[in-house]
Order: structure tokens, then sequence, then C-alpha cells
């Protein structure tokens, strides 16, 4: 833990002193007006999370700190966590330190193993997750030394230690609910030789292809963190914020993560798509494509894997995605249809005129690469996506640690309220 404890005690200065300064120079400066729309819609676009580690723009997508994600993609998640937590790209050493801190715990946690075969044969893998992480929370050495009165400005490093046992656990019990539902249930061991990405690729045990071990790299990449608004991440440092240790913040976020609006649109996209293949008998023509979205969206259904709440783009990490099929040449008939859906629903949905964003989100391509490459079992994916997320989610709450945020607690107001308030907003003083 002391590659990232020593490079989190030389920020930590920096990170309290911005936010102090921000308080004392601007605490009373109005930043933004709500409106009724607004309230009532989700809080869509009202600026009130801070989320240092990565941001999200409309016109642009995910930065990593800064870092346009688009030129992240050769990186190790290890890299990513490190950038995500410090702000700054760790040297090779570094990196070596942290994956080696990664994969020691990387068995899995037995007590999380006896839960996981407990659970009842129907149920999704997400709940499987967040029951997992929940079955190791008595480890969790924040709650201990709370509850020894550990002081507050103290607290990080014990969700520093929380996050690093999270993290080299999530792996494991991840890669034993694929083992246990959709193969014999023989565990894989971990190889302490590996790093973090390529022990996870090897656990699942979907395929010696290296494009596989590459994959899963990439897409533990590209999922790492989308700023603080969305459900998953709100939900961790919402629970976090009541100072409940990561286990059950993390947790927590998965259980939205599992949401078919949010994480879960990898699956349906999947499913869109292996419907279009079988519907067909194979890639259908894009006049064909274009139709079957038209009877889509006359039926009332979405597009899945198009339109974003934030992004007004193609989403970078569809590009990132997009490219990684062009290296490997992977082109079976799900990303032959991805790729057609790619010139065929930007068009249909601008025409249709409800959806703001028409491109594609990140779901769109993700999940072909994953079945083209042997992990067919696609109630899985968001499993995928929750491993990954799980090191933006737990960045997020060590940032919030260090800096001594508040808990989350927004006004709410009835509808009745919510009517006073605009009226008195909408009168015009005499
Ligand atoms: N197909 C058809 N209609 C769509 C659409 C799509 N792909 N995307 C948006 N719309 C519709 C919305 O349903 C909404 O219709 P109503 O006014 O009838 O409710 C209208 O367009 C306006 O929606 P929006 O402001 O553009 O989008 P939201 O911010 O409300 O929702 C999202 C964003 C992602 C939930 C939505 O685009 C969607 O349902 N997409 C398909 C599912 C998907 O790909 N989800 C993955 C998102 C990635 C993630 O967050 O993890």
């Amino acid at each position: 833990m002391d590659v990232l404890k020593t490079k989190l005690e030389q920020v930590l200065p920096r990170f309290r002193s911005k936010r102090a300064r921000l308080l004392e120079e601007y605490g009373d400066t109005a930043i933004a007006n709500v409106t009724v729309e607004q309230v009532i819609g989700g809080m869509r676009g009202v600026p009130s999370v801070l989320c240092d580690t990565s941001s999200v723009s409309p016109s642009e997508g995910l930065r990593i700190r800064g870092i346009p994600i688009l030129e992240l993609t050769e990186a190790t998640p290890e890299e990513i966590f490190f950038l995500l937590v410090t702000g700054e790209r760790p040297t090779a050493d570094e990196r070596q330190q942290l994956s080696r801190l990664l994969s020691t715990g990387a068995s899995v946690p037995p007590e999380a193993l006896a839960v996981l075969q407990t659970m009842h044969q129907t149920a999704h893998p997400m709940a499987m997750l967040s029951a997992g992480l929940l079955a190791i929370e008595h480890r969790s050495a924040f709650r201990k030394a709370y509850e020894e009165g550990a002081p507050k400005d103290r607290l990080w490093e014990y969700t520093l230690a929380d996050c690093i046992l999270l993290l080299s656990s999530i792996t494991s019990i991840a890669a034993a609910i694929y083992r246990l539902k959709f193969r014999d249930g023989t565990l894989i061991e971990p190889d302490p030789a590996l790093d973090w990405s390529t022990n996870f690729a090897r656990m699942l045990g979907v395929s010696n292809d290296p494009a596989w071990a590459d994959l899963v790299r990439l897409y533990l990449v590209l999922h790492a963190d989308h700023e603080g608004g969305n459900v998953s991440a709100l939900t961790g440092i919402t629970v976090a914020s009541a100072l409940s240790d990561v286990f059950y913040a993390v947790s927590a976020a998965l259980n939205g993560l599992a949401g078919p609006l949010h994480g879960l649109a990898n699956q349906e996209c999947l499913a869109f798509i292996l419907d279009i293949r079988d519907r067909f008998g194979g890639v259908p023509t894009e006049d064909q494509l274009r139709e079957l979205c038209w009877e889509r969206l006359r039926n009332g259904q979405v597009i899945p894997g198009y339109g974003h709440a934030v992004l007004r783009v193609t989403d970078p990490r569809f590009i990132a995605f997009y490219n990684f099929a062009e290296k490997y040449q992977l082109h079976d008939d799900c990303i032959a249809i991805a790729k057609h859906l790619y010139n065929v629903v930007p068009d249909v949905l601008r025409e249709h005129g409800k959806a703001k964003n028409p491109y594609p989100n990140v779901d769109a391509i993700s999940g072909s690469l994953l079945y083209d490459l042997g992990m067919t079992e696609f109630t899985f994916y968001t499993v995928m996506f929750g491993v990954s997320r799980a090191l933006g989610i737990c960045a997020q709450i060590l940032f919030h640690r260090m800096v001594g945020s508040p808990i989350v607690r927004p006004k709410s107001v009835t509808l009745d309220e919510l009517e006073q308030l605009a009226q008195r907003a909408t009168t015009v003083p005499m």
C-alpha cells in the first residue's frame, strides 16, 4: 500500500488547500439556477456533485484527470487507478508495485465464495457481485478504525486499505461468479506474476488468445470512471458520505449499475444484436436495419447503445472499441451488425427527433467484442463493467475522504412546495 500512500501524502495538501480556497473565496457565489424541469427531471445538468477524478463533456466525452480517454487506451487499469486517485501517471516502478499490491489477495475470499455458492440458481451475476462484496465487509479496516476512534483527517488511510482489499478481491469474486454460473464451477487460481487485468482474464478462463487478455485490459480501462453524477457513482459517494465503508458503498453502487438504463444496457445491446442476427439468419443489409430500427421506435422501444444523458457526440470509448476490432480484425456477425448499426442509427434517431444524442455510447459495441472473443454469456457483461467501475468509485470515495467531504444531503421538495417556489420566483417584485 506504501506506493499509493506515499504519493497520496504528497498530493493531499494540494487537494485540501484547493478545496479550502474555493470555499473561502467563492463559498457564497451562485454558479447555477435550478429549474422546475431539472428538479422533476432527475437533477439533469445541475452542477452539484464534486468529482475530481474525471469529467465528461458533451462535445468530447470522458477525460481522466484532464487526459482524454483516447490517449489512455494503451494503459493498464492499475495506471488508470493511480491516475484517478493521485492525479498523476505512475512511473513504471509505481505501476508494478501497484500491480503486485492488487494481486496479493487475488484468490477468492472463502466467505464470499460460500455466499455465492448458496445464491439462487437464477440470481443475476450482478446481484452475486454485490453480495460477494458485502460478504467481505467484515474485513473493513475503515469500520474498525472508526469504531476505535481514528481521527477524521486520517480516515482516508483506512479507506485506501479497504479500496486495495476490495479491488484485489473483486476480480476473483467476479471470476468465481462466472465459473459457478457458466462453467463447471471449478475455479482457476490467479498467478501472482501477472498484473490485475491479465490475472482476471486468466481466472475467467474464457480463452488463451492474447486478444482476449488485451480486450479485458481495455474493457477495464474504458469503463473505470465516468464522473460523479451517474447513478452508480452518485450512489457510491452518497452511501460513503454517511461514513459507510467502501464495501457497503461499492456494493450499493453496483446495484444501480445493474439497471437497464445504466450498466445493464450492454447486456440489452448484445441481446438486440443477437436478435437481429437470428431474425435475419446473419448480417442484414443497412436498409433492413433501418426498417427494423423504425419498427422499434414505432413500438415505443429505444435503440439500445444509442443516446446519452450527457454526451452529444460519438462516445470516444465506442471509438476505442471500434479501433480494437479493426486492430485484431474481428468481424464476426455481431461486430458486423454493430458496425452497420453505426452507419444507420444516428440518421434514424435524428429523423425521429426525440433523442438529444443520436450517436452510439460505449455499450453499442463492447458486448459484441466480448462475444466474438468467447464470452457469450451476456448476463455477465455488466459484471465486467462493475469490476472496472469499482476503480473509479473507489477513487472518488477516497478523494472525498481525503478532503473531508460532509454527508450528502440535498433538499427535497414536495410538488406543492415546488409550485410555491416557482410562483414566488416568477412574481415580479412591485
Ligand atoms: N432510442 C430511442 N429513443 C431514445 C433513445 C434511443 N437510443 N435515447 C433517447 N431516446 C428518447 C428518450 O427515451 C426520451 O423519450 P421520452 O421523451 O419519450 O421519454 C427522449 O429521447 C429524450 O431523451 P434524452 O434526453 O435524449 O436521453 P436521456 O438523458 O433521458 O436518457 C439514455 C439517456 C442513455 C437513458 C437514453 O438515451 C437511452 O435510453 N438509450 C438507450 C439505452 C442505452 O444505451 N443506455 C446506455 C447508457 C450508457 C450509460 O449511462 O451507462
